[in-house]
């Protein structure tokens, strides 16, 4: 799919007239990599659906089947790499001095393919806190031995937010912060409905910002966005920079 090099140039000279530039990415962005998306094919797991089983209920009611369902997903995704749309953005990141990367994404791809200034609005699929004590720690092993404990004897889960919960304040609020103060925003790779990640764009539109969305197809933020460009974020993203 070729996408308009007018298109291109004009996403080009905004990046290069803009002094804050924020992106946001969602499961999208990492698809090209082989991790499977949430409302696409791949977002089923024996049948079960993501929003199904990343639920304080499922965890309080079935710990081990939630813990089964991560395990899953740490064991796809400790043989997936980061691909050119995330280097893509590591790259432009070093470009401009004011760069922030929020991301939905728990696969911490981001941070693998070498971005710095991140903030993780989910969590991160390789962090785990203890539901007792709440002492959080690094956990890469695949498999994890389920259930796992905290030294305190606690149950431990993924540091993850689940539907249902509430995101981390001091992210949130400075997510908000840089989209409503940014000269240009991506949204990469996003279904846009899941909130309050998908209120960020419209937030930076209303602040001024030139919002450009990149996604192979239409979502409920495309008709409100400045600039539309249609495909794999894999292609388009190196094509920018
Ligand atoms: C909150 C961690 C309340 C988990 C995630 C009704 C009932 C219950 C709740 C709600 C409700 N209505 C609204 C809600 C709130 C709910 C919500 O928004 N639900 C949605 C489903 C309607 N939100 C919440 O619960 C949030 N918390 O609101 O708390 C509250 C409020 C105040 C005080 C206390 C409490 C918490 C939301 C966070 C949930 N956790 N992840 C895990 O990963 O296991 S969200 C999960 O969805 C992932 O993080 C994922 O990133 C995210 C969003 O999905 P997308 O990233 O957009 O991925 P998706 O598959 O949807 O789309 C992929 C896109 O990529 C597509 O558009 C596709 O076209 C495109 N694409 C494909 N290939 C490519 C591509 N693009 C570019 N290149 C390609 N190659
Ligand atoms: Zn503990």
């Amino acid at each position: 799919m070729t996408v308009p090099e007018k298109d291109l140039e004009t996403a080009r000279e905004k990046v290069k007239s803009s002094r804050s530039v924020v992106v946001l990415s969602g499961a999208g962005i990492s698809s090209e990599s082989g991790v499977p998306t949430f409302r696409g094919s791949g977002g089923l797991w024996q049948g079960r659906r993501a929003e199904e089983l990343a639920t304080p209920e499922a965890f309080e009611s079935e710990p081990k089947l939630v813990w089964e369902f991560y395990d899953w997903r740490r064991s796809v995704l400790k043989e997936v790499k980061p691909n050119p749309g995330h280097f893509a953005l590591a790259e432009l990141e070093k470009l401009k001095k004011d760069f922030t990367l929020i991301t939905q994404n728990v696969d911490g791809l981001h941070e693998e393919a070498g971005s710095k200034n991140i903030l993780e609005l989910h969590g991160n699929i390789w962090h785990l806190k203890c539901t007792v004590c709440n002492a959080k720690s690094r956990n890469t092993d695949v498999p994890i031995s389920i259930l796992p404990y905290c030294e305190c004897g606690g149950l431990l889960r993924p540091d993850i937010v689940w539907f249902g919960e509430s995101l981390d304040e001091n992210i949130l609020n400075k997510a908000f912060s840089k989209c409503s103060s940014c000269d240009i925003m991506f949204v990469v790779g996003t279904s846009a409905v899941v909130q309050p990640a998908a209120s960020l764009g419209p937030l930076a539109k209303r602040g001024g910002a030139f919002v450009i969305e990149i996604n192979p197809e239409p979502t409920p933020l495309t008709d409100a966005v400045d600039l539309a460009i249609t495909g794999k974020s894999g292609e388009i993203l190196p094509q920018l920079i």
